[in-house]
C-alpha cells in the first residue's frame, strides 16, 4: 500500500479485477484505484498466460504506445542494472541482486493489464454477490474455527476485529486460494522499467528485493497478482515493509505460508491505519426519498445523532449504539437502493483496498461471518448498468450542459453532484445515481 487513496470511482468498478490474476492496482494496496483485487477466477499456473497484445495502451500515456514499451523493452536489462546503486544502498548483496535481478526478462502482458479498460462494468450488487458468496461465509466461519487461537492472541495484540481480517482473508484472494502466480520481482522489475507507473514500481521493485535478501519469504512462494501483491491478504511489497509482524516467532515474516504471521500482520496494517477497537464499519440505513442526497459521499460526516435527526434510520429500526460516532453517507443505488453509514473503520478498510464496492464487502462479510443476515433492503436488480461509452456521453452531456466535470468514464463524486444537480433542475429524486433513465433525459434536454 502505496498511501491513501481519496478519489474511487465507485459505482462501477471495472470488471476486469475479477477477471484475472487478482488484478491487484489501487492506489493504496495497488497502483490504481480503477483494478482492486478480489481474484474471482484465476489462471493455473499450468496454463499458458497469453503474451503481450502488442497494442498501445488505453490511457494515452506516452509510456504506454507499442513505440515506448518496445524500447523500454529492449532496455530493460539496463534499466535493472541502473537500479543496482539504490538496491545496494538498500543493503541488497550483490549475490542476491545477481540471482534475483539480472536474469529477469520483461513481462510485458502486464502492460495489457495495467491500461484494461473495459466496455461492460458490473453493478455494485454484482459485486456483492460475486465476493460474499455462502461458499465464502462457510469457509470463513471453519477458518475461523481451525485458527481461534491464534485469532485470539492476535486480536489481543491488536485490537481489530477477527472478522474482518478473515473477510480480507476471503475478499482478497478467496482464503488463499486465487492469489496470483506471478514471480513478485519480474512484475514489478517489469512494472519498475516500463510503462506509465515506473516510480510508483521502482520502490515496489527494491522492496520486494529486500524481502529475498532477509529471507523472509522463499523466492518460489514470493508470487501474486500482476501488480506484485501476494500471500492471502496480498500485501505489496512497500506494504510488507511497513505492516508484517512474524507472529510466530520463528524469525521469519512470513506473510505467504505463515497463517499466524497473515493474521498479525493484517491486523498490524489496519491498526497502524487506524482501526478504531470495538467499534464497526458502518450500517445499513434506509434513506427516504424526501431525503437531501447532497449530504451523501465521504467529504460530509457528521454523526448518527445528527444522521438520526435527518431522517435516517437502520432498517428494523434498531437504535444506533454510539450516537457520537461520526459517519458518512453511502448510497451506492441512490434511492432505489440501500445506504450505509461509513465509520472511521470503513475508512480504513478503504485504505486496504480502496474501491468502495470492495470494502463493503469486505465489512459485509465480516458481519456474516459473525453471523449477521444478508441486507435488508433489495437492489435495484432491474436497472440497467451504463457501458464504459454511455458513462463518457453522460458525463459529455453533463459537461456540456455547464456542469464542472471532466469526461473520463469514471463516475467519481464530481460526477454524482452534478448528476444530482441536474436531476434536481429536471424534477427527479437527486440521489445521484448514474442510471439509464438519467442519461435519456440528459439526451433529450
Ligand atoms: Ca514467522
Amino acid at each position: 500500500m502505496a498511501g491513501s487513496s481519496k478519489t474511487i470511482g465507485a459505482l462501477l468498478v471495472a470488471a476486469s479485477a475479477l477477471a484475472g490474476a487478482g488484478a491487484a492496482l489501487g492506489q493504496a494496496r495497488h497502483a490504481s484505484n480503477e483494478f482492486p483485487t478480489g481474484a474471482i477466477s484465476q489462471p493455473s499456473a499450468r496454463v499458458q498466460q497469453p503474451a503481450w497484445s502488442g497494442s498501445s495502451g488505453a490511457s494515452g500515456d506516452p509510456a504506454m504506445t507499442v513505440e515506448a514499451i518496445r524500447a523500454a523493452a529492449a532496455d530493460f536489462p539496463n534499466c535493472i542494472e541502473r537500479l543496482w546503486s539504490a538496491a545496494a544502498r538498500r543493503g541488497i548483496s550483490r549475490v542476491t541482486f545477481r540471482a534475483y535481478a539480472e536474469r529477469l526478462t520483461p513481462d510485458l502482458r502486464i502492460m495489457d493489464m495495467l491500461d484494461a479498460q473495459p466496455e461492460f462494468t458490473k453493478s455494485f450488487w454484482d459485486y456483492l454477490d460475486l465476493l460474499v458468496t455462502d461458499e465464502r461465509i462457510e469457509k470463513g466461519r471453519e477458518l475461523l474455527q481451525r485458527y481461534d487461537r491464534t485469532f485470539d492472541a492476535v486480536e489481543r495484540a491488536y485490537g481489530v476485529d477477527r472478522h474482518i481480517i478473515a473477510a480480507i482473508w476471503g475478499i482478497e484472494s478467496n482464503y488463499g486460494t486465487l492469489g496470483g502466480d506471478r514471480p513478485v520481482v519480474r512484475s514489478t522489475a517489469t512494472l519498475a522499467c516500463i510503462g506509465r507507473r515506473q516510480r510508483y514500481f521502482r520502490d515496489e521493485f527494491l522492496a520486494a528485493l529486500e524481502i529475498l535478501q532477509h529471507g523472509d519469504i522463499r523466492p518460489d512462494r514470493l508470487v501474486g497478482s500482476w501488480a506484485g501483491a501476494f500471500g492471502p491478504t496480498q500485501f505489496m511489497p512497500t506494504a510488507f515493509k511497513r505492516y508484517a509482524v512474524d507472529f510466530d516467532g520463528d524469525g521469519r515474516r512470513d506473510v505467504v505460508d505463515s497463517i499466524p504471521d497473515v493474521i498479525a500482520s493484517t491486523a498490524n496494517n489496519l491498526k497502524k491505519d487506524g482501526w478504531v477497537s470495538g467499534e464497526t464499519w458502518g450500517y445499513e440505513v434506509v434513506v427516504p426519498a424526501t431525503f437531501d442526497f447532497r449530504l451523501a459521499g465521504p467529504s460530509h460526516a457528521m454523526t448518527l445523532r445528527d444522521w438520526q435527526r435527518a431522517g435516517i434510520v437502520r432498517p428494523s429500526h434498531q437504535p444506533f449504539p454510539r450516537l457520537d460516532d461520526r459517519a458518512y453517507l453511502l448510497v451506492p443505488a441512490g434511492v432505489q437502493g440501500p445506504g450505509f453509514l461509513m465509520l472511521t473503520n470503513f475508512r480504513v478498510i478503504m485504505k486496504y483496498n480502496p474501491a468502495e464496492a470492495y470494502a463493503l464487502a469486505i465489512g459485509h462479510l465480516a458481519d456474516r461471518l459473525r453471523g449477521g443476515g444478508p441486507f435488508v433492503q433489495q437492489w435495484p436488480r432491474y436497472e440497467r448498468v451504463l457501458s464504459r461509452d454511455e458513462r463518457l456521453e453522460l458525463q459529455q452531456l453533463l459537461a456540456r450542459h455547464g456542469y464542472d466535470i471532466e469526461p473520463d468514464g469514471h463516475l467519481g463524486a464530481r460526477t454524482r453532484a452534478a448528476i444530482r444537480d441536474f436531476q434536481a433542475s429536471a424534477g427527479i429524486v437527486p440521489d445521484g445515481f448514474a442510471s439509464a433513465t438519467v442519461l435519456n433525459r440528459l439526451r433529450r434536454q
